[in-house]
């Protein structure tokens, strides 16, 4: 796990887009999806919604963003050669109030995927309240016999101007839980990249249709 500083600036097109998202009558100027918090007996009041890039021009906005400021870094630091890197997915995630203790998860899970092939980007969009949850990680392999995530774990909490990376398969992590009045909102960025050399396509296709995204493959 990484972290990069960039100017915080460099979201004003994504704050943009997400103000068009919560406007009840706003109509998005990009083709955004959207999936809600996963189902459980904790998980009734929460108010989670993940906005995925959904078409070109919603991807192109993020890639955008993302090659205008020191995050492209990150392109230099994942795969073989950066300009096989690229944003092969992109949300903003909401939530409003309070987030119970979620599952320990992985974001790219597949057989043909390796340990430095993906990574996850994440920063806030705007600056945080103290009292939202950070990123919550374990230094516990996925593949390891011990499966104690909540005894190893430590928690990144977000800056603004700051964007944690982190590998998209080895690093187990989750939200933080945390407690806050309805009205509070943590909205964070994601990006995801990946390597797209030759068998790639196929391990992102078939990420894409497991986590109900799409995947990006062209180039940037
Ligand atoms: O909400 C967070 O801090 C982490 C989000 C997350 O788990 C993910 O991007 O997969």
């Amino acid at each position: 796990m990484t972290t990069l500083r960039f100017s915080a600036r460099a979201l004003d097109p994504l704050r943009r887009l997400y103000e068009e998202l919560s406007s009840e009558t706003g109509c998005p100027s990009v083709d955004m999806g959207l999936k809600l918090h996963e189902v459980g007996p904790g998980f009734k009041r929460v108010q989670m919604r993940w906005y995925f890039a959904k078409s070109r021009s919603a991807i192109a906005l993020f890639r955008r963003v993302f090659d205008s400021c020191n995050l492209v870094v990150a392109r230099s630091i994942v795969g073989t050669r950066k300009d096989r890197v690229r944003v092969v997915q992109a949300n903003l995630i909401e939530i409003k109030g309070g987030y119970p203790k979620g599952p320990w998860h992985s974001d790219f899970v597949d057989k043909a995927l390796c340990p430095g092939d993906s990574a996850t980007i994440l920063t806030p969009l705007y600056r945080l309240e103290a009292n939202l949850g950070g990123l919550e990680t374990t230094s516990v392999k996925r593949d390891s016999e011990s499966l104690d995530y909540d005894g190893h774990a430590d928690v990144y909490k977000y800056r603004e101007g700051e964007a944690v990376v982190f590998d998209a398969l080895a690093m187990v992590h989750r939200t933080q839980s945390y407690r806050a009045r309805p009205s509070a909102r943590r909205v964070l960025v994601s990006w995801q990249i990946a390597d797209t050399r030759r068998h790639m396509p196929d391990v992102l296709r078939r990420i894409g249709r497991r986590n109900g995204d799409p995947m990006f493959l062209f180039p940037h």
